[in-house]
C-alpha cells in the first residue's frame, strides 16, 4: 500500500527554529546555568534529585544540606532550602534538623571526598542510629574541586593527581564502598548504587531517589544512595570519553543496584 503523503508529518524544521538540546529541558526548580566542567556527571545527579522532589511534591517541605565540592555551586542555581556545613558533616546537620523538625524531607547531597573522606564517620553514625533522613553521596573517586586528589573511594589502578600512576594497594590502601558499609548496618531503610554513565542509569538512579525518599516519608529510616558520576577533568580522560572510562573502571569495583530495599 502507497503511503498518503497528506497524512506523513513534516519533520523539516525551519531554519530559524534550531534543534531543541537536552539541556534546554530544564526543571522549574534549577533557577540557572551551573559552572561545573563540560562531560561532569553532578549536574545530572542534581536534576534527577530534583525532578524527584517535584514528583513526590515535596518541594516545599524539604531542606537540604550540602557538603564541599563542586556540587557546592548547586546551592545558588537550586530552589529549595539548602544549608550548606562543615566540610563531612552533612549527615550530622541533618540529623538535627530531622529532629527538631520530623515533618520536612531532609537530604542530604555530598561528594565522596566530603561522605567517605571528610566524614565517614558521620554517616556511618547517621545510618546505624536509623535517622530517618536520605543521604546522597555523588561519587567520582576524587577531589574534584581542590584539583583531583585521591579519595578513599579511588579504584585500584586509577589516575588521579596524587597517585599519578595509578591507585597502587600497597601505597595506598583499596578503595571503601561505602554503599556496602551502609547497607551492613541495622536500623538502615533503603541503600543503593546508581550511576549518571547512560540514559538506563539516569532512569534507574532516579527511581532509587524516589524510593529513598519515599523510604524516609514512610517513616522507614536511613536512606542512601550513591551515585557514581563522571569528572574527566580529574580523570584526565576527554570530555566525551567520561561514560565509557566510568564504566570499565569504576563501575567494574562498585556494584550498581539495591543493596537495601525496604
Ligand atoms: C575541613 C576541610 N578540609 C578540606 C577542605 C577543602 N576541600 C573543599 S572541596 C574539597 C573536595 C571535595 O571532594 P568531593 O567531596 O569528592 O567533591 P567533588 O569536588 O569531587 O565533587 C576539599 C578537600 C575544606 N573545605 N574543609
Ligand atoms: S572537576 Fe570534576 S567534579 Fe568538578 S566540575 Fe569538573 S568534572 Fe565535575
Ligand atoms: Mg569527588
Amino acid at each position: 500500500m502507497t503511503a498518503d503523503s497528506s497524512q506523513t508529518i513534516d519533520t523539516t524544521r525551519p531554519p530559524d527554529r534550531p534543534a531543541r538540546q537536552v539541556a534546554d529541558f530544564k526543571p522549574s526548580l534549577i533557577l540557572g546555568e551551573h559552572s561545573l566542567c563540560p562531560g561532569c556527571g553532578e549536574p545530572v545527579a542534581l536534576r534527577v534529585l530534583l525532578e524527584v522532589l517535584q514528583e513526590l511534591d515535596i518541594v516545599q517541605k524539604t531542606i537540604g544540606v550540602v557538603g564541599h565540592g563542586c556540587y557546592g555551586s548547586f546551592v545558588r542555581i537550586m530552589d529549595v532550602d539548602v544549608l550548606q556545613c562543615l566540610h563531612g558533616r552533612a549527615p550530622a546537620c541533618a540529623t538535627g534538623i530531622k529532629r527538631v523538625r520530623p515533618g520536612v524531607a531532609v537530604f542530604t547531597l555530598q561528594g565522596d571526598g566530603d561522605m567517605a573522606n571528610e566524614g565517614l564517620q558521620e554517616v556511618l553514625h547517621a545510618a546505624a542510629r536509623g535517622e530517618n533522613i536520605t543521604c546522597v553521596m555523588l561519587n567520582n573517586g576524587v577531589f574534584g574541586d581542590t584539583g583531583g586528589q585521591q579519595t578513599a573511594t579511588t579504584v585500584l589502578g586509577q589516575r588521579t593527581k596524587t597517585s599519578i600512576d595509578g591507585r597502587d594497594p600497597q601505597a595506598h590502601g583499596y578503595p571503601i564502598p561505602v554503599a556496602d558499609l551502609v547497607a551492613g548496618l541495622q536500623g538502615v531503610g533503603y541503600v543503593a548504587r546508581g550511576a549518571v554513565s547512560t540514559a538506563g542509569a539516569v532512569l534507574q538512579t532516579r527511581r532509587m531517589l524516589r524510593k529513598a525518599f519515599q523510604t524516609q516519608l514512610d517513616g522507614g529510616g536511613f536512606s542512601l544512595v550513591e551515585i557514581l558520576t563522571m569528572c574527566p577533568t580529574g580523570w584526565f580522560v576527554p570530555t566525551a570519553e567520561g561514560p565509557e572510562y566510568q564504566q570499565g573502571t569504576m563501575e567494574q569495583t562498585y556494584r550498581l543496584g539495591e543493596l537495601v530495599t525496604p
